[in-house]
């Protein structure tokens, strides 16, 4: 067998060439399709295709044509995929040749393929997520993913584009190899407080007539940074109790509010001053905020106390506010009667208004009070 094929290319190769022909048609022809008109073109009749027994031979490709000896033409066998073909290599040709008996005769064909725009710049995912913090800076640069476009020249994968831009900007690079590095560059500064994920589309276009286009999404989800401190609802808080309320009475409730997530966000809440008395007779629940009565309060010792408060988040920063506390007054003290000075004795005669006796009244409470 070995010895018939090498036979048969020694008679080839020793056969005189009486004539060459190239043409060139476009991948993906349907089966049947007419490639040329072979006789005519080779100056050959109909008869003589006959007579000699005209047959394509196709070296070592697949048999993608077929010659039609009554009309004298290549038709299309096998529908061809350049891509397949050829891969990058340019130009892609096809080398046939028809061969006749009697007398021997050999035309060579050369067929080139030509590339039509039939395959879409593609990635190999459908979706990338990234955790970025939000105090990543500005240039911060993060690889996204080459596309792929078997299609040559115009029709191979001409350029990307990404939607927004208001946070990522587009930068690509060319690399030896041809192809492009593809990154997107933090421009403006992420917030998490203001948008704690942001979708982009990273777009890859060839530029073949029509354009095609294939797609990635990008998912970014944007980390919680301490930059937030806690807020106050109020720079001073204002509250009335009443003396010898009993242990255990709310006072008040404050809140601050944080906008950062997590522990950065979680507030304690703290009683600041340094005095003791404050801290003997006040507690505030460090998460509720939510401020008790601990001790006695006494209107007559003290009428107004101020706790300085604090608000901190687990990342330690802090915010301080106040509450003033009016201590109303009750009526718990009686009276106190004092003879300063009296006669012992009182004449039976004295005159009207004499001075018999003199007497100090003193009530803590205050006069406000009602009696
Ligand atoms: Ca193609
Ligand atoms: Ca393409
Ligand atoms: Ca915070
Ligand atoms: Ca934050």
């Amino acid at each position: 067998m070995r010895r018939q094929v090498l036979l048969f290319m020694l008679v080839l190769s020793l056969t005189p060439v009486f004539g060459q022909v190239s043409y060139s048609i476009p991948e993906e022809m349907e089966k049947g399709s007419l490639v040329c008109n072979l006789a005519q073109d080779l100056g050959l009749e109909f008869k003589r295709l006959k007579s000699g027994r005209a047959r394509i031979h196709s070296g070592d490709s697949a048999e993608y044509f077929e010659l039609n000896r009554e009309r004298g033409v290549l038709l299309i066998k096998e529908r061809m995929d350049r891509e397949m073909l050829c891969g990058e290599t340019t130009p892609c040709a096809l080398h046939l040749q028809m061969i006749m008996e009697n007398p021997m005769e050999l035309f060579r064909i050369t067929i080139e393929i030509t590339d039509i725009n039939d395959n879409a710049p593609s990635f190999s995912s459908s979706e990338k997520r990234f955790e970025i913090s939000e105090s990543a800076v500005i240039g911060s640069k993060f690889v996204l993913e080459k596309a792929i476009d078997a299609d040559i020249g115009i029709n191979g994968l001409q350029s990307y584009s990404l939607n927004p831009t208001n946070n990522f900007a587009l930068k690509l690079e060319n690399q030896a190899d041809g192809s492009k590095k593809v990154e997107m560059v933090l421009q403006k500064p992420l917030d998490r407080e203001h948008q704690d994920q942001i979708s982009l589309l990273l777009t890859a276009l060839d530029g073949g007539q029509p354009r095609m286009s294939g797609t990635i999404q990008i998912t970014v989800n944007v980390l919680d940074a301490n930059d937030n401190a806690p807020v106050f609802t109020q720079p001073v808080y204002k509250a009335t109790i009443t003396e010898n309320s009993p242990r255990g009475t709310s006072v008040i409730a404050v809140t601050a509010s944080d906008r950062d997530g997590g522990s950065n966000g979680e507030i304690t809440y703290a009683i600041s001053n340094s005095k003791r008395r404050i801290t003997d007779l006040f507690q505030i629940n460090g998460k509720t905020g939510d401020v008790i009565l601990i001790g006695e309060i006494d209107y007559e010792k003290a009428k107004l106390f101020q706790i300085d408060i604090e608000a901190i988040d687990n990342g330690g920063l802090s915010d301080s506010s106040k509450i003033l506390i009016d201590i109303t007054d009750v009526n718990d003290n009686s009276p106190q009667l004092k003879i300063l000075s009296k006669s012992d004795t009182i004449l039976e005669d004295s005159p009207e208004n004499t001075i018999i006796a003199m007497l100090s009244v003193n009530d803590p409470d205050s006069e406000r009070m009602e009696r």
